[in-house]
């Protein structure tokens, strides 16, 4: 029998740089990589507990799978070809939180993500092409409660790590302010006309609180949020973001269940059915009505530590475009 590894090629042609072995060894001893992760170890564990405290059951993650999130970006899509299958590297595990409430009615998942987004992207401070997402969702919740629960969940966080790690926040000369329940709203629609297509730069760098982006779009979106029934065309998710320009901190919204919708949904994106096939082979069984979101981890930690770049929340940060550890 002979063994063939079937080797991945992605961006071989892009101009990448190659980060040096000393480099990452010395990005672990950078004093804010450390004061990073002790603090995302707090909130790791504040995170999980908030969640388990209100009786959702933690599930381990799924590294590769025939299914996984198309997003709405371009991004690299690794495949991996075993056993007849096709596997690919998960983007997010959207369709199985779907597919996992059914019958466990409210999970969460400290869920790994490889989105190889194009290169172009190192330079924003925000991306790492692998990172982890505390992906959360509740059978026949609606989006409010699961904003009151996002909400919930982020301020329990802070008050935790400003307990536990106030030292290291005094050390990186960080201060958060204590937050209330409530966090202000603004519709997609709104808060284009006012900051622009680039309004969630705009809106994070004004505001001193975090802000919900509410009824994104259909056409900023992936196919898996459920559509309002009286707004034709808007979708009932959200997005929250961090304030002082710290950019998005979650995504989430209420699903699309209904098989005749989700084929509809599909097809107004172009995109081929086959690719979503076990997907469309529960909604044909029969699925419920749930909502959710995801929260950035290493993004949560850098706004958290106030931390120039993303890179720093991670102990062997892959940034867009550079090799490493
Ligand atoms: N986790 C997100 C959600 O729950 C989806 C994503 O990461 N694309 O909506």
């Amino acid at each position: 029998m002979t063994h063939r590894s079937e080797v991945m090629e992605q961006y071989v042609d892009s101009d990448y740089q190659i980060q040096s072995i000393e480099n990452a060894f010395l990005h672990l001893e950078d004093e804010k990589v450390i004061d990073a992760l002790r603090v995302q170890s707090t909130l790791r564990a504040s995170l999980s507990s908030s969640l388990r405290s209100r009786e959702f059951i933690e599930i381990p993650p799924v590294i590769i799978s025939p299914l996984t999130d198309p997003l709405n970006h371009p991004v690299s899509d690794p495949r991996i070809k075993c056993y007849g299958q096709d596997l690919w590297l998960t983007k997010s595990m959207i369709f199985h939180k779907q597919i996992a409430v059914q019958s466990l009615k409210k999970i969460f998942i400290m869920s790994p993500n490889i989105r190889l987004e194009t290169p172009e992207k190192s330079q924003s401070g925000r991306h790492l092409y692998e990172f982890t997402q505390a992906d959360v969702e509740a059978l026949e919740w609606d989006r409010e409660r699961s904003m009151n629960l996002a909400e919930e969940i982020i301020i329990e966080a802070v008050s935790n790590v400003k307990k536990e790690d106030g030292n290291v926040l005094s050390s990186l000369g960080r201060e958060i302010p204590d937050w209330e329940k409530g966090f202000r709203r603004v519709t997609f629609g709104d808060a284009e006309k006012e900051y622009g297509k680039d309004f969630e730069k705009g809106i994070s760098e004004d505001s001193r609180d975090p802000v919900w982006i509410v009824d994104i779009p259909l056409h900023a979106r992936e196919f898996y949020d459920r559509e309002w029934d009286d707004k034709p065309g808007v979708l009932k998710d959200m997005d929250l973001l961090w304030p002082e320009g710290y950019h998005e901190a979650l995504s989430g919204g209420e699903r699309e269940h209904d098989l005749k919708r989700i084929l509809t949904r599909i097809s107004q994106k172009g995109q081929d059915p086959a690719s979503f096939s076990w997907f469309i082979a529960a909604a044909r069984k029969g699925l419920r009505g749930s909502s959710g979101f995801g929260i950035g981890v290493e993004r949560f930690t850098r706004f958290l530590c106030g931390l120039d770049n993303v890179s720093k929340a991670s102990a062997f940060p892959k940034i867009p475009g550079r090799v490493s550890l």
